[in-house]
């Protein structure tokens, strides 16, 4: 099967290219696509640069121009509930968009027509991560994940996103590679490590520990990927 590995920012995916090694470089709509093969299966690795916006353009061209079946995200995020701290992980069973606000015309925040507040993740996928983290003896968080266009570094910001989502942590790009995978039907999985608490320390914890964490995701996700290889 073909996979598309993605993360937001080159920390996040230099440990998967450390690990995929051989890999030849296609250069399209402009940014750079790292094609691997791994045992009989084919990898295609990029890191979108950060937001939504980008997140969207590279996840669809991973599905549309790399024809990738299945979306695994790998990268960091600031922690909203109070039992994720620094380096933990989390997999989201559902994303939304947190800065997406209609509400003037009475929808909920998150929603516009014809889309949805929420969108649930693979199960099946979600399943694989669970049992990594099993066997491992990793703790792994099931939650939801809010994207916004923003870096969070506010504790009032960060407990209304909790609040209304009732998310467990924030990141910037998630919440639209759920809509490009959702939309496109492809199964796609979420998953970060804490590098901060997105309150008044996030900048400088993010600059601390933006590569340890998203170590910590890369590593995590390269187990994923061999369960589900074994599975395909
Ligand atoms: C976005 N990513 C942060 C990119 C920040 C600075 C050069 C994850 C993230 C995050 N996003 C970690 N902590 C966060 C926070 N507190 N708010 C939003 O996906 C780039």
């Amino acid at each position: 099967m073909t996979i598309g590995l993605l993360g937001a920012m080159v920390e996040e995916i230099e440990p998967l290219l450390e690990f995929f090694k051989d890999y030849e470089c296609i250069e399209y709509a402009e940014n750079r696509f790292y094609i691997a093969k791994y045992k009989e299966h084919k990898i295609v690795i990029a890191y979108s640069k950060i937001g939504k916006v980008y997140a969207t353009l590279t996840a669809t061209v991973m599905i549309e121009r790399f024809k990738v079946e299945t979306i695994l995200f790998s990268g960091v995020a600031g922690a909203i509930s109070k039992d994720l701290k620094i380096g933990d992980l989390i997999v989201a069973k559902a994303l939304c968009q947190h800065d997406l606000d209609i509400t003037a015309f009475g929808h909920p925040y998150g929603f516009v027509p014809e889309g949805q507040v929420c969108y649930k993740t693979d199960s099946k996928l979600v399943n694989i991560a669970k049992s990594v983290a099993k066997d491992k003896g990793i703790i792994l968080k099931e939650g939801i994940i809010a994207t916004g266009d923003q870096f969070v570094a506010d504790t009032k910001r960060k407990e209304w996103v909790g609040k209304i989502f009732e998310a467990d942590a924030l990141e910037m790009e998630g919440g639209a590679v759920a809509v490009v995978a959702h939309s496109l039907k492809v199964p796609f999985l979420i998953l970060r490590s804490i590098s901060d608490a997105a309150d008044m320390d996030a900048g400088f914890d993010f600059d601390d520990f933006l590569k340890s964490s998203a170590t910590v995701s890369a590593e995590f996700l390269i187990c994923i990927v061999d369960k589900l290889i074994e599975k395909n």
